[in-house]
């Protein structure tokens, strides 16, 4: 599959230059950088050159095409949530409404195949997607491991972290924690302390870099830590182990030993990872960011977006969902009584929790993957079935509603059943395990608006009046 539009690394093979300079953008001071192979583990290095050839591009872009007008915004685009509207630039993936997401021009049955897996494995490892996304090339097996090894690396917690995750009350919503305990590691950032002082801002894509990797190494740290913390009375979450991928770690963080379950983590890791640049998460981490914000102070804010229920959240709504839906009509559901207890949520004034989407039109491929990973893992798993069975009675009903844009499941509907079956029932924790994935895409982002020098995000707003006498309306 390749997508028209699509970032212009990615699949396109771009010649190497054996020395090149950071020549700098708008008006950014030029940086020397070293030699890099093309087959060096330097994730760093390797992405130093890319963002110089693609800063080049950019530039002669924008200097040719920079005030060709791309689009008009109507009335109800601006009320709309700005529905449609192609305002900004994300380079790591491209979401098409009827292909679904592709990272950088790859679908996901594609990474699926291309990237990486774990010895004895066969799902990617989502270290190898990172590299992607940042870089634009498929990594290979050493360079995915030279990830694994500094993310094992970076994964402990400062130790007021921990004892404020230790303190926080119970009913603390685990992405309350999450997103706190993100916050409070911004004692580490580098990138904030490189501009109290005074670096270059040619140099600011390092810094987040830096701080990125950090991030996302502490992450399931962070997010085992809530587990044991709320659920398993508190128990240690156990030692790092530096020769383990980042979702083994993971696993057995959370406390969990089945091999299988750490494959399908790799897998829920890898695809909830991005999902271009406008959705909720992608976009707060993106314009909070845009301030200067430090990496974990923009990925926090990403995070209070992830958590809530149109987004992110929806995993657990589904769950909350799916349980009252059995309590009331018990384990064996015909059609006609789902498609009643369907209705009954419209007509309440609920949505369906894990269907639509604002730019999807057809069913997920995040949806389609999970069930094939559960029709080879879980066929028989009833709640897998019923799930299947909503599959069937859902989509039917949202287009006899007549303003669905899309009646069709997206990744939220599936993941929390999976999940159960693994024995991970705590449906509140749902969210945390999108955004450890999330910030693979998000921080990846970050990098390259640093790296663009992407200015501070400040679109402009309208009063009603205002827009009135625009369109002349008074
Ligand atoms: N159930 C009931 N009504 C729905 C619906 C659903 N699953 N999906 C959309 N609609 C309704 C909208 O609420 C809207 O109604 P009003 O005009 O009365 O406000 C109407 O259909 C048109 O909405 P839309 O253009 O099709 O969808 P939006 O782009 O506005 O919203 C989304 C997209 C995802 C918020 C919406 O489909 C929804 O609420 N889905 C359920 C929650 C969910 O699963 N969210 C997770 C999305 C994936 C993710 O981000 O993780």
């Amino acid at each position: 599959m390749k997508y028209n539009s699509v970032s212009h690394i990615g699949r396109r093979v771009v010649p190497l230059m054996d020395r090149f300079l950071f020549e700098g953008y708008g008006g950014l001071a030029a940086v020397p950088v070293r030699h890099i192979s093309a087959d060096s583990t330097d994730l760093k290095g390797v992405l130093a050159k890319k963002i110089s050839e693609h800063q080049k591009r950019v530039k002669e872009f924008r200097s040719a095409y920079g005030p060709k007008v791309i689009g008009e915004i109507t009335v109800d685009q601006v009320y709309g949530g700005m529905r449609g509207l192609k305002s900004l630039v994300t380079e790591t993936s491209y979401l098409d409404p009827d292909e679904g997401i592709a990272f950088r021009g790859y679908s996901i049955p594609e990474i699926r195949k291309a990237l990486p897996s774990a010895a004895g494995g066969e799902e990617p490892l989502p270290e190898g997607l990172y590299w992607l996304l940042l870089t634009g090339d498929l990594p290979s097996e050493a360079q995915v491991k030279a990830v694994s090894k500094i993310l094992a690396s970076h994964a402990d917690l400062p130790s007021h972290v921990v004892t404020m995750l230790n303190n926080f009350p119970s009913n603390l919503h685990p992405m309350s924690q999450f997103s706190a305990a993100v916050t409070a590691c911004n004692t580490e950032s580098l990138f904030a302390k490189a501009y109290t002082d005074g670096v270059n801002k040619a140099t600011y894509w390092e810094h987040t870099f830096d701080d990125s990797l950090r991030l996302i190494a502490k992450l399931p740290t962070i997010a085992a830590t809530i587990y044991r913390n709320l659920y398993r009375d508190g128990s240690s979450i156990g030692a790092i182990d530096t020769n383990k991928d980042w979702s083994a770690n993971f696993t057995s963080m959370l406390g969990y030993n089945d091999p299988k379950f750490t494959e399908l983590m790799r897998l829920y890791l890898t695809i909830h990872s991005d999902h271009e640049g406008g959705n909720v998460s992608a976009h707060a981490t993106h314009l909070v960011g845009s301030a200067l914000s430090d990496p974990y102070l923009s990925f926090a804010a990403g995070m209070n977006g992830l958590a809530g229920p149109l987004h992110g959240l929806a995993n657990q709504e589904v769950l909350l969902w799916v349980t009252k839906l059995q309590k009331e009509l018990g384990g064996e559901v015909s059609d006609d009584k789902l498609k009643d207890f369907v209705w009954k949520t419209l007509k309440s004034g609920q949505v369906v929790p894990g269907y639509g989407h604002a730019v999807l039109r057809k069913t997920d491929p995040r949806y389609i993957v999970q069930r094939e990973f559960s029709l080879k893992h879980l066929p028989d798993y009833p709640l897998f079935k019923l799930v299947s069975q909503i599959f069937k009675v859902v989509p039917p009903i949202l287009l006899e509603l007549g303003k669905v844009k899309n009646p069709w499941p997206n990744v939220d509907a599936h993941s929390g059943v999976i999940l159960q079956y693994f024995g991970m029932k705590e449906m509140s924790y749902y969210t945390v395990l999108f955004g450890v994935s999330r910030a693979l895409g998000v921080m990846s982002s970050l990098i390259w608006d640093r790296a663009l020098g992407l200015p501070i995000e400040r679109p402009k707003s309208m009063t009603t009046e205002g827009l009135q006498k625009l369109v002349g309306a008074t």
